[in-house]
């Protein structure tokens, strides 16, 4: 293969999603990042195959599936579903979607397994550790909190499980040596010194490979009391999900496109991939990627997403509110390269006033607008310029090689911010230039059509750059300024945009103004309308409150119908040696005779109040439920007289 064309080729990879759960936005950046960075590769002239999938097989999903009273597969079938429909639903450009259900992936696992097994590099040997029966799960002592089940928190005990083992020591000093050589291979810096410092350099454990605690896996085939634990599995997805072949005979894909030039992943599975993946291909005498990128994570404000918290928020939920590539478009620009990035319902409004209904939505308006009023849509080839012209140009294309430098450095909201910075530059030019002045002065008419022209094209190129994050928003944008110049190639230099084009004559908002709190309110009721309500209580009252209600058990002794209202039952109520008339709104549940000889409770020092003609001295008390169902509390055994408290 020659050289030139292995350089055109780029595998981009991301981590497999866990078919436990609904993907959160958090999990939804990856794929919407990974397939910028595909897109923006392809627009490069790259060859590009972009791969990403679901990590189906595991403890948790088989107790999820237990839970759901369904089989595993059928269930992962749903889950995966639901993934794949989010993953769609944001216009990710993916050209594989790998299941480690696949028959394909789980032959090829289990062939890597027995090969590691025949050569020596696995072992069967015991797994020591602190052991918790509930959640069937072995820890360290490093892992325990306070000395219990970090998960539950219950207790523990030691315990001895059969496994087998990868030999990760053998091949330490060859991961060392590799990872020094190629400074590349795992970004950011400050993960990979993590990486040598923390987990390399102090001598690398050997990693328990099976389990026999649950049954949903891949078996060993030699010994099927065992299943492959789940990282062997998952992790061979960006080999076999190309047709690697443990006998050599690959598939054209993993001929072509291996090794992978990037596996995108988040910084909780660093590890993972840039110690264990590297040294299962190093035993496997199989290239290894050319880099990790170990991406931040997107926290609700500044706490994690999590469920249990209560901030979770769904990738297809804000689309309902705000459509796909304002999403896109906020969590690639707000993630930083090596930071935790931080999303809110408010912050992902303020941006898409701030920067798309007021940068983009508003530049490509006015300039749209404006070629109509002044020009009837289209300009012509008269050209008077000025300094100010040559400054935009040049403007612009150092913003092309600085995304480019960006994106090269996977900098990408870095990326997307130089192309903003294009789009203010534009918004500025208009200051400027005051096109409206000009358009009042005949004489200056050529040098309008100058100043549209040099929009439009600003435009143009800021576009081309953006489709890779915003592919809908750029399409729309080529549509309203009726421009075929969309290639990269065409913004390599200036004046690309077609002359004698006609631009739209109505030019609909890119992205209209949001007023927030009318929206917010909007989101909260959706949100509310979607979970259970919560329980709502009234104001806490103390101890001494409480004791001030005298309730007690009292025995009816007679009843009979209210003479002047429906709704009432006149009572007469024992309570030791007390009698008394009590006037009570159950009519409509209860006849007089149901009552009669049954022991209710009641308020018994509630100021008497005369209800239409009858004294009522106390209240009956009642248990309703939403339905509108209710009840008298009743007692069978204790006497009447008895104190409720
Ligand atoms: O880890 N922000 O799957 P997963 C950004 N199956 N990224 C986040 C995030 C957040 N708040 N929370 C999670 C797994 N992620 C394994 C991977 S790969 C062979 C096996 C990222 O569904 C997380 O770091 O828990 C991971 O890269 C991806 O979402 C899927 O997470």
């Amino acid at each position: 293969m020659c050289e030139k064309e292995n350089k055109k080729r780029y595998y981009i990879t991301t981590a497999i999603a866990y078919a436990s759960g609904k993907p959160h936005i958090g999990n939804t950046y990856e794929i919407i990042m990974a397939d910028a960075i595909a897109r923006y590769k392809r627009m490069r002239g790259y060859d590009v195959f972009f791969q990403t999938g679901t990590d189906e097989h595991g403890k948790k999903v088989e107790e999820k599936a237990k839970e759901a009273k369904m089989n595993p597969q059928a269930y992962v079938d749903q889950q995966t579903a639901v993934i794949k429909e989010i993953w769609d639903l944001m216009n990710t450009s993916y050209d594989k979607f790998v299941r480690t259900t696949d028959s394909y992936h789980k032959k090829q696992v289990q062939k890597i397994f027995e090969k590691l097994y025949d050569q020596g590099d696995i072992y069967k040997s015991e797994y020591e550790g602190w052991y918790c029966t509930p959640c069937e799960s072995f820890w360290t002592d490093g892992q325990l909190k306070d000395g219990k089940c970090p998960d539950c928190e219950r207790e523990v005990h030691k315990a001895k499980e059969e496994s087998y083992f990868f030999r990760m020591s053998k091949y330490a000093d060859q991961l060392i040596e590799h990872i020094e050589k190629h400074p590349e291979f795992i970004q950011p810096e400050s993960r990979k010194n993590e990486m040598i410092n923390n987990f390399l350099k102090p001598g690398l454990q050997d990693l328990c490979v099976s389990r026999t605690s649950f049954k949903w896996g891949v078996p060993v085939t030699f010994d099927e009391k065992h299943v492959i634990y789940v990282w062997i599995d998952a992790l061979s997805n960006y080999i076999t999900g190309l047709g690697f072949d443990c006998g050599g005979n690959h598939g054209d894909l993993y001929n072509k496109y291996w090794p992978a030039d990037l596996h995108l992943i988040g910084k909780d599975i660093v590890r993972f991939h840039t110690i264990y993946w590297p040294i299962l291909l190093l035993a496997l005498n199989i290239p290894l990627p050319k880099q990790v990128f170990g991406h931040p994570w997107m926290l609700f404000g500044e706490e994690k997403i999590s469920k249990s918290r209560g901030n979770v928020m769904y990738a297809d939920d804000l689309v309902k509110f705000f459509g796909v590539d304002a999403i896109r478009y906020f969590v690639l620009n707000e993630m930083p390269f090596a930071q935790d990035g931080s999303i809110t319902w408010q912050l992902v409004i303020e941006r898409i006033n701030s920067d798309l209904a007021n940068v983009y939505g508003n530049l490509v308006n006015r300039t749209v607008s404006m070629v109509n009023k002044y020009f009837g849509g289209t300009l012509n080839d008269k050209r008077e310029y000025e300094a100010l012209d040559e400054e935009l140009k040049q403007f612009a294309l150092e913003i092309v090689r600085r995304v480019d430098l960006k994106m090269d450095g996977l900098r990408v909201a870095d990326a997307l911010e130089a192309i903003f910075e294009l789009l203010r530059r534009c918004n500025k030019y208009i200051d400027e230039t005051l096109p409206w002045t000009l358009a009042k002065d005949e004489t200056k008419t050529d040098r309008l059509n100058t100043v549209l022209y040099n929009l439009l094209e600003g435009i143009r190129i800021a576009t081309v750059l953006i489709e890779p994050f915003m592919p809908e928003t750029a399409k729309n944008v080529f549509e309203q300024i009726n421009t075929e110049q969309k290639s990269y190639d065409s913004v390599l230099s200036w004046g690309n945009y077609e002359i004698s084009n006609k631009v739209t004559e109505k030019p609909a908002a890119l992205f209209a103004r949001i007023d927030a709190e009318t929206k917010l309110e909007e989101v909260q009721q959706y949100l509310e309308a979607k979970v259970p309500k919560k329980m709502r209580f009234k104001d806490e009252v103390s101890i001494d409150d409480f004791a001030k209600l005298d309730i007690r058990i009292g025995k009816v002794s007679e009843c009979k119908k209210h003479p002047k209202a429906d709704k009432l039952l006149v009572l007469k109520v024992k309570c030791g040696t007390d009698e008394r008339q009590i006037v009570s709104g159950i009519a409509e549940k209860y006849s007089p005779e149901q009552l009669v000889g049954k022991k209710v409770a009641f308020i018994a020092n509630l100021a008497p109040i005369t209800l239409r003609g009858q004294e009522s001295k106390g209240m009956i008390l009642t248990a309703e439920d939403e339905d509108g169902t209710l009840e008298t509390i009743t007692v069978s055994e204790v006497e009447d007289g008895a104190v409720v408290k």
